[in-house]
């Protein structure tokens, strides 16, 4: 049976408000967490995924968990080990004592964001491309995608792990036009990874139907995800702004973008 009732982490970020608004059409109730309060959401869970009672609590009677909630940038080995490692371990261990069956995971496009994107006429990166994880929060992405698989193998637990590239309303740069997520085709996806039948432990690119797309969403559409979007509309006026991308700037010609070259926390 589909999914009623999803566990929505992260629900007062960017990308769970969006969520927050969209999902509910597709006949989801959403139960809310987040360790910062959301206004106007009196019954959302706040609290911290560190705190192991609070998070098995939330995911008692679920259907399914949407997990968003984590460090969402690059931070300190620590900050990314509290949150993302440590915390989404603790989310699988509550769905695995609470018997949850299903789980949709934020992965990330920094994952692999030191494989270099392809260049014109050649293919699109696929799903199997090995883990080059740009940062400690590329490398939380990269576990948490093993959790995930460790979780079905050992205990049956299903995922889909979505290396999602940019879910913003708009794309803010060129790069993003080849990686960008429109918000509702966002919704379609994790719709799609929700309700998929047999997915065990499923890898796949979140990326809207975009004409410079760099990655392969074939895993996406096997889910029965169809986007609708492409970035392209945008694209006149970013190239207009920045230009072409620069073949000699790394930041510029990986999927990772600038999370291979900002310099780390503590140089600032
Ligand atoms: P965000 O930073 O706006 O939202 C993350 C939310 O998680 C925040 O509301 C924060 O309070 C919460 N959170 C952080 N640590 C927590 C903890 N220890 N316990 C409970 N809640 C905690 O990020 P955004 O953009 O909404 O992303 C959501 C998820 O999707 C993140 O996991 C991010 O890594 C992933 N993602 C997002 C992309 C995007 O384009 N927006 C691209 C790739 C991955
Ligand atoms: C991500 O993983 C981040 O969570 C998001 O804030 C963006 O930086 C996105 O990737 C991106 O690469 O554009």
């Amino acid at each position: 049976p589909a999914p009623r009732t999803v566990l929505l982490t992260g629900a007062a970020g960017g990308l769970g408000t969006l969520m927050r608004e969209l999902l509910p059409s597709y006949g989801y109730a959403l139960r809310l967490f987040d360790v910062r309060p959301i206004e106007g959401e009196p019954d959302a869970i706040v609290a911290d995924l560190a705190d192991r009672e609070a998070v098995r609590e939330a995911v008692r009677g679920v259907d399914a968990v949407l997990h968003l909630a984590g460090i969402s940038v690059e931070s300190t080995f620590e900050k990314i080990l509290a949150a993302n490692i440590e915390g989404t371990y603790h989310l699988y261990e509550a769905v695995r004592e609470e018997g949850v069956g299903r789980v949709v995971f934020a992965s990330s496009n920094h994952a692999v964001g030191y494989t270099p994107a392809p260049g014109q006429g050649e293919p699109p990166v696929p799903v199997g491309t090995p883990r080059r994880p740009d940062t400690f929060y590329g490398l939380s992405k990269s576990f948490g995608e093993d959790l995930a698989q460790l979780y079905w193998d050992k205990h049956g637990v299903e995922t889909v792990s979505v290396r999602i590239g940019s879910c913003f309303r708009e794309p803010s740069d060129v790069r993003m036009l080849s990686l960008w997520l429109s918000p509702e085709d966002g919704a379609r996806l994790f719709h799609a990874a929700l309700t998929a039948d047999g997915v065990g432990h499923t890898v796949v690119y979140g990326s809207s139907a975009n004409t410079r797309l760099w990655w392969d969403l074939s895993g996406a559409r096997a889910l029965g995800y169809e986007p609708r979007d492409d970035s392209e509309r945008f694209a006149p006026a970013l190239l207009a702004e920045h230009g072409e991308l620069d073949p000699a700037n790394p930041a510029h010609t990986h999927i990772g973008g600038r999370f291979l070259t900002d310099p780390p926390l503590w140089a600032h």
